[in-house]
């Protein structure tokens, strides 16, 4: 947008005054904050309402996608760039005597994910405004959002994260348009005087579902799409209710939006769980239905004009939740009504792990949601019915979707849905090959690869102003719209004038995040060592154990060697474990008795550091990710369907250390193997274990003496206050089988380390493998998947009008 900084400014004072009646100088950065993002609203207003009045007139197809996680991080400087006003904006400011970086912390930071999903989602929706593309998010408000994660004697303590607590600038409740949501009660079945069979229901619980709207603004382009996050209330009440009943019946419906659950990549099979995934995905569905019935096109045309987008299975019941409107208030007959709904949906997977797969025990479902489980019901003895004469009998038996009492809730959106898609060409192909295979060989046209990506906006143009400021001098501003452009870095491979100033901001980028850790934990860091970052949640199968038990080896050289030639390193670690996953939560304690103990052993000569940050979630990645050197990305060849801080820290000029699993595949691909640390057991390798059974952790313990010391300090009082931990971590890997293959892969992964801190010394040689990095990393822009989803799934650039 145009926006004199005089203009601005003017503007500002006014609100200061609309809203606060105060004068600026009295205003503290609060309400700073909250000023700046009210006009920040008014400014992208008219666009937004412009938008959806273009998406009605042109009776364009919509896209929403349906995703219980939305981890948008803080949104003020991410607004404020889209609209093009970052700088007049900061400079007005600064003119008014406010420091925008000041007031951007007031912003509380939402953390409505757990993680690479969630996160995931929130760069979709930032590139699909900025791609043009009619796509809105539709999720949970919830009121907590994930934990606040605290160390109190190197423990994780989980704290609620009230983000709601001072009130949300971004959002607008939208009474109008709230939904209701039954659940519970009897449903039968009764033909009416026309031979259709009607439901009748009895003694439901009725929800009141409050959308909760939030502009999603595209970059430069005057388009804003919304995320439409719902919350659970209950509806008006009649005169005769009882008062304490009434506080009784409040305080259930209102939980169902109160908390995040928060598991990553696990399934917890709770009630609650499964209310949250139908509340959001039933009010998501009606919604998109009144919208649909305003345009007027007859229903049976809707898959023209709505593709809805299952994000993992959490919104599986979107196929069922269709079905039952199409069936029971469209009155259309099945066959009609399946065929919509197959070609409305789409479905992403985003892990093979089993432990993530949800099956909601039929009990459950057909108490909470009779009418549902009635479908559901319906739609298995279809697909049986239907496979039985074409497949094998044990086919059929293994892509049922009602198996051994339970709803398996992949099988019903696999077969609800039209696409079904990876997130990496490796993820794709295992789902394929095996997890999936079944399935493939009924459906093999339904499956295609989408790899994940990143918004460049937040993770270079916000997190790394100083990087994004050389490249801009250097190749122009073009990639900011066509990322792949990146690549012209390339010209400057050789320039060594250009590889300085790389060396040189990233040196300023450990320097402020040296200080930041020094402010927040007391620690010194040196910024001339190696900067080695691992950040993800935590789970045995990323491996975080790989990396502490190298880190052990290094400390034990040392204190053997003090003049070793090592180059000194911090290893940098933020993660949250699931509160109920026990063994992550050793291992963060474990991380954080071993950082004691080296942070304060002075007679390694500050040669190593750890640094495991409090609370690590969207804002924390933005400051360590611009100061990373090394990139772990070292999970168990297989287990990573993608990952996605492996695209942001190349992005960031990080080199990345890594195993050959999920998107560290096609980064290989992309950079070429000189520019990437590639190490340990392949995926067919991994397989081949399985199958024969012949990986046996102990042996290597035995044989392996640099290992073995390592390990025995686990168990042997070396590391200070943790011998349950090192005990349980140890039994694990040496005793039952070491899952991850850890002990398998430690020699190959402490080969590559002594690598890289080789290949540092060479300040040149480094910083080219940084810029081959940034520039390979424009193929990882979020634009381009949402841009592949739009065209290949979700077809909404077809734009057929006249039906
Ligand atoms: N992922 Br399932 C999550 O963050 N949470 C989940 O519950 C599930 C998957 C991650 C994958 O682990 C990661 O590899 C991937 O990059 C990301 O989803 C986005 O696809």
């Amino acid at each position: 947008m145009d926006l004199s900084k005089r203009k601005f400014k003017d503007d500002y004072k006014k609100m200061m005054t609309e809203v606060y009646s105060m004068d600026i100088s009295e205003a503290e950065p609060t309400e700073q904050f909250f000023v700046l993002g009210n006009l920040v609203r008014t400014y992208s207003s008219k666009n937004w309402s412009h938008t959806n009045q273009v998406y009605v007139e042109n009776k364009q197809k919509q896209t929403y996608y349906f995703s219980m996680e939305f981890l948008l991080g803080r949104m003020l400087k991410s607004n404020l760039l889209n609209l093009g006003i970052l700088n007049t904006v900061r400079d007005g400011l600064y003119d008014l005597g406010i420091d925008l970086e000041t007031i951007v912390q007031m912003e509380p930071d939402p953390g409505l994910g757990n993680g690479g999903l969630g996160r995931l989602a929130a760069c979709f929706i930032d590139s699909m405004a900025t791609s043009e593309i009619p796509g809105h998010g539709n999720g949970i408000r919830f009121k907590y959002g994930l934990f606040k994660q605290k160390f109190v004697n190197g423990y994780q303590v989980e704290l609620p994260e009230n983000w709601l607590q001072n009130g949300n600038v971004w959002e607008t409740r939208k009474m109008h348009a709230a939904v209701t949501v039954r659940l519970y009660g009897k449903v039968w079945l009764e033909k009416t005087a026309s031979g259709v069979l009607e439901p009748h229901y009895e003694g439901a619980q009725k929800v009141l579902a409050v959308p909760y709207d939030t502009a999603v603004i595209g970059y430069k382009n005057d388009v804003v799409n919304t995320l439409r996050l719902w919350s659970a209330e209950v509806p008006a009440q009649d005169e005769s209710t009882d008062y304490w009943s009434f506080i009784h019946q409040r305080n259930q419906i209102e939980s169902i939006s109160e908390v995040l659950y928060p598991d990553d990549s696990n399934y917890e099979g709770r009630l609650l769980r499964l209310k949250q995934e139908y509340f959001f995905v039933s009010a998501g569905v009606q919604s998109i239905i009144r919208h649909y019935k305003k345009m007027r096109v007859p229903m049976l045309h809707l898959a023209e004009k709505v593709a809805i987008h299952i994000n993992d299975t959490h919104p599986a019941l979107s196929v069922p939740e269709l079905m039952r409107i199409l069936l029971d208030e469209e009155k259309m007959d099945w066959e009609h009504a399946w065929n919509v709904t197959v070609n409305v949906m789409s479905y992403t997977n985003h892990t093979i792990m089993s432990e993530a797969l949800e099956k909601w025990p039929i009990d459950m479902i057909s108490t909470l949601l009779p009418r549902i489980y009635q479908i559901i019901c319906e739609i298995d003895r279809r697909f049986t019915m239907k496979m039985s004469t074409l497949f094998d009998p044990s086919i059929v038996e293994r892509t049922r979707i009602i198996e051994c009492g339970h709803v398996k809730m992949a099988h019903l959106a696999i077969i609800g849905s039209h696409s079904i898609n990876g997130v990496a060409q490796l993820h794709t192909t295992i789902l394929k090959e095996k997890v999936l295979h079944d399935f493939y060989l009924i459906y093999p046209s339904k499956f295609n690869n989408k790899t994940n990506g990143i918004t460049q906006r937040r993770w270079l143009m916000l997190a790394n102003e100083p990087l994004c400021n050389l490249i801009n001098r250097k190749i122009g501003n073009d990639w900011e719209t066509t990322p792949t452009e990146l690549k012209m870095l390339k010209a400057f491979r050789d320039d060594e004038k250009t590889l300085i100033e790389l060396a040189k901001i990233k040196h300023q980028n450990k320097e402020r995040f040296a200080k930041h850790i020094q402010k927040t934990m007391g620690l010194v860091l040196n910024p001339d060592a190696i900067f080695d970052v691992q950040i993800k949640r935590l789970h045995a199968y990323k491996r975080q154990l790989l990396n502490l038990l190298h880190i052990l080896s290094l400390y034990f050289q040392l204190k053997d060697h003090p003049e070793a030639d090592l180059h000194p390193r911090v290893f940098i670690f933020g993660a949250k474990a699931a509160p109920s996953y026990t063994y992550a939560k050793q291992i963060i304690k474990l991380i954080n008795s071993v950082a004691d103990l080296i942070n304060q052993d002075t007679t390694i000569k500050e040669k190593l550091k750890i640094v495991f940050v409090e609370n690590y979630g969207v804002s924390l990645a933005e400051k360590i990710i611009p100061a990373a050197d090394i990139s772990e990305q070292i999970s168990l060849a297989s287990k990573e369907a993608s990952g996605t801080s492996n695209m942001k820290l190349m992005l960031n000029g990080a080199i990345t250390l890594a195993t050959l699993d999920g998107a560290n595949v096609e980064i290989r691909d992309r950079v070429g193997s000189n520019n990437i640390i590639i190490f340990g057991l392949r995926e067919e390798e991994v397989y081949q274990y399985y199958h024969d059974g012949s990986y046996h952790s102990k042996s290597y313990y035995d044989r392996n003496p640099v290992l073995r010391r390592v390990l025995n300090a686990l168990i042997d009082g070396t590391i200070p206050d943790a011998e349950a931990e090192g005990r349980s971590v140890f039994d694990s890997l040496v005793y039952y089988g070491d899952e991850y293959f850890v002990l398998r892969d430690f020699d190959a992964y402490s080969a590559a380390q002594k690598q890289i801190d080789q290949l540092y010394r060479d300040t040149l040689k480094w910083q080219r493998m940084a810029l081959i990095n940034i520039a390979g990393a424009g193929t990882f822009s979020s634009d381009y998947t949402v841009q592949q989803y739009a065209s290949q799934i979700w077809d909404v650039f077809s734009r057929i009008r006249d039906i």
